[in-house]
């Protein structure tokens, strides 16, 4: 399950760097290996990147309840590739990320080329939620920001 133009606003993020790198450029469709170039990413604001707690993530409305069974995110088509390193799946039946979430999947991506998908995570035990959350704690190559190019679920 991917974005597409339809759908993209059902992503959100904790921040955007500007408008060229928006949150649904990560829910767009337009993913590793047609990527149009560097610009189709998300970027987070350069005081939010991730710094170890939960501060900087990317958010999913689906309208209607799914049950996620795996995630994986995909890199910038750029030299420089800022990349989240340890991530966790929540999933809320309200979108609060209050306390009332739960946490589906916690997860390492590698250090992956440009424009190259990570592995897949699963979810150990997939519940029906219409909110998700990928909270990325730390960064490969990071200074001050971090970017994601596309992100597809499974249900
Ligand atoms: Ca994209």
């Amino acid at each position: 399950m991917q974005g597409s133009d339809g759908i993209k606003a059902q992503c959100t993020a904790s921040s955007e760097l500007n408008v060229t790198y928006p949150a649904t450029n990560a829910w767009n469709g337009l993913d590793v290996g047609n990527s149009p170039g560097s610009a189709e990413c998300w970027i987070c604001n350069t005081d939010n990147y991730p710094d170890g707690s939960d501060r900087c993530w990317l958010q999913w409305n689906f309208g209607t309840d799914k049950t996620i069974t795996a995630f994986r995110m995909g890199s910038r088509d750029h030299t420089t590739i800022p990349f989240p390193k340890d991530i966790k799946l929540l999933g809320s039946a309200t979108g609060v990320f209050g306390g009332e979430e739960t946490e589906l999947a916690t997860g390492q991506n590698a250090d992956v080329a440009r424009d190259t998908w990570a592995a897949w995570h699963s979810v150990d035990s997939p519940q029906a939620f219409q909110y998700y959350r990928i909270v990325m704690t730390t960064g490969w190559n990071m200074v001050n920001y971090v970017c994601v190019q596309e992100v597809e679920f499974c249900e």
